[in-house]
């Protein structure tokens, strides 16, 4: 078996050996081909990587991308110094004092509060990051302030029912767990909590293409035979890929394929790279600065397979792959809407992507406006097989409402449930989904609407929605960014 000191001799570009999961690996060869840059297998060269390793590597990468005889075998545990030994630690740092009781969170905000407190600030920073100054993303839960409501009185709402139908596949209420990348990094079940929830809740589940766990064990994780999971995707430059993903997707009975058109580039999420700044990384990183590419954190990085070229023109090939109906993800205007339409996909979701792409582009609540009226006039709109969702800034049922009521079939929650897993595992989504239903029922029966076909356009009153008052932020450093200072000394704390 290997001893420690022999692995922490290669810890040069020259001879770089990591060990992941007790086993070591010779990755020298690897370096100039890892999609995130050498420069991060490096801050590890002669070290244990596991832990950083995990939250951006579904299981099978290693083995996927490098030659069998790169594995050099176990290493022997007990000659791991007690000072080179990483301590056992949570994906969560502790609390002080702990974080309350599940059911003192009355609202899907109260995730967010308790999550910054448990979750590590690398991983607070991925997750809580928008794009530049964060405009877009404020505007989207702000959006919703912009609406108000025309309840009608005197209907009989003794029974309420919000159940509804997504691409023809049953759902509790008109609500699905979006997708959100590197679930591991808020819990060390990561979206398998996700799919539990979902499961428990009647909720449908779309995965992410760059999930922490692998596709299968988000897969294996759903709580019976008939649970409906939809597929987001990332379009590799590399369309073999992409078609082996769709495949998969296909077989493993997904039932809906929502393709990101949104990010051919990943945007600026300054938090997150001001992490990796400061990250003083090791030796070996130090005394070679200058090979150093400190401006991106990783999940720019590892951006890099996504594909800038795709274009509309790529979605006849898309549809010859699949059976399943497709949804292009991040649709912003009127006009990619409709030509959704009219190429006979299944739906759109207007989304900017949580504020994480390009900032002061417009909330999905806003556009879904003007893209319900540009389908009427051509007569797409109602329409069965075409659905609208929404995502982006949705924290209440009455949010969920207006958009419903404005013509949504469903909306997209994203980081709410992923607060919720990071603080109290798959129960936290749970108690975060129950939330949302009893807030559904209840803003139902004010509404007067004891169905989702009775809550119409009627019941908003959407005037103020496309105004935008705009404001200069008084101090970008005590208002908008993080305070600098949190990010000194990580993500080694
Ligand atoms: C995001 O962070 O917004 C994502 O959509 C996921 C992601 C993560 C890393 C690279 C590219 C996309």
């Amino acid at each position: 078996m290997l001893k420690f000191d022999e692995v922490a001799q290669h810890n040069s570009r020259d001879s770089c050996w990591v060990i992941v999961h007790g086993q070591a690996y010779d990755v020298t060869e690897f370096l100039p081909e890892h999609p995130g840059g050498a420069g991060i297998i490096l801050k590890y060269a002669g070290k244990d990587a596991t832990e950083e390793y995990d939250p951006i590597h579904p299981p099978g990468t290693l083995e996927e991308n490098l030659p069998k005889d790169k594995c050099l075998g176990p290493v022997d545990p007990a000659t791991i110094k007690k000072e080179d030994k990483k301590e056992e630690k949570a994906t969560a740092k502790k609390a002080e004092g702990g974080i309350p009781p599940l059911d003192q969170c009355l609202n899907l905000f109260d995730f967010e509060v308790v999550a910054k407190t448990v979750l590590k600030p690398t991983a607070w920073a991925y997750y809580s990051s928008g794009a530049d100054d964060e405009v877009t993303m404020r505007e989207n839960n702000s959006a919703f302030g912009r609406i108000w409501f025309r309840p009608r009185i005197l209907r009989d709402v003794a029974n309420i029912d919000y159940s509804t139908s997504l691409l023809g596949n049953k759902s509790s209420m008109p609500v699905y767990i979006t997708a959100t990348a590197l679930g591991k990094l808020g819990h060390p079940d990561g979206e398998k909590n996700l799919t539990v929830a979902a499961g428990k809740e009647g909720l449908i589940q779309m995965i992410p293409t760059l999930a922490s766990c692998s596709f299968d064990e988000i897969v294996d994780a759903r709580v019976n035979d008939s649970q409906v999971q939809f597929f987001q995707l990332y379009v590799n430059s590399n369309r073999k890929i992409t078609e082996k993903l769709i495949r998969k997707a296909e077989d493993a009975g997904v039932k809906g394929l929502f393709v990101t058109v949104d990010a051919p580039q990943l945007g600026r999420r300054e938090k997150d790279m001001r992490m990796k700044f400061d990250d003083t990384g090791s030796n070996v990183q130090n005394s070679n600065k200058d090979n150093v590419d400190r401006s991106q954190g990783a999940a720019r990085a590892i951006s890099s397979f996504i594909d800038p070229s795709l274009s509309w023109d790529d979605l006849n090939w898309l549809k010859s792959v699949t059976r399943m109906p497709i949804v292009l993800k991040g649709v912003q205007t009127w006009e990619d809407a409709v030509r959704a339409a009219e190429l006979g996909l299944a739906g759109v979701v207007l989304s900017n992507h949580g504020g994480r792409q390009l900032d002061f582009s417009r909330s999905g609540i806003e556009v879904l406006g003007e893209v319900v009226e540009a389908l009427k006039a051509r007569n797409l709109f109602p329409n069965p097989m075409f659905q609208i969702f929404v995502d982006g800034g949705i924290r209440r049922a009455s949010d969920v409402l207006k958009a419903v009521a404005m013509g949504a079939t469903a909306v997209g929650i994203g980081r709410p449930f992923l607060y919720a897993y990071s603080a109290y595992g798959s129960d936290g989504v749970v108690h975060a989904i129950r939330l949302l239903k009893a807030e559904m029922e209840m803003n139902m029966r004010l509404l007067g609407a004891p169905t989702l076909k009775d809550v119409v356009p009627e019941m908003v009153d959407t005037r103020a929605l496309s105004t935008h008052v705009n404001f200069t932020p008084p101090s970008h450093g005590s208002q908008i960014y993080e305070k600098l200072s949190t990010a000194v000394g990580m993500p080694n704390e």
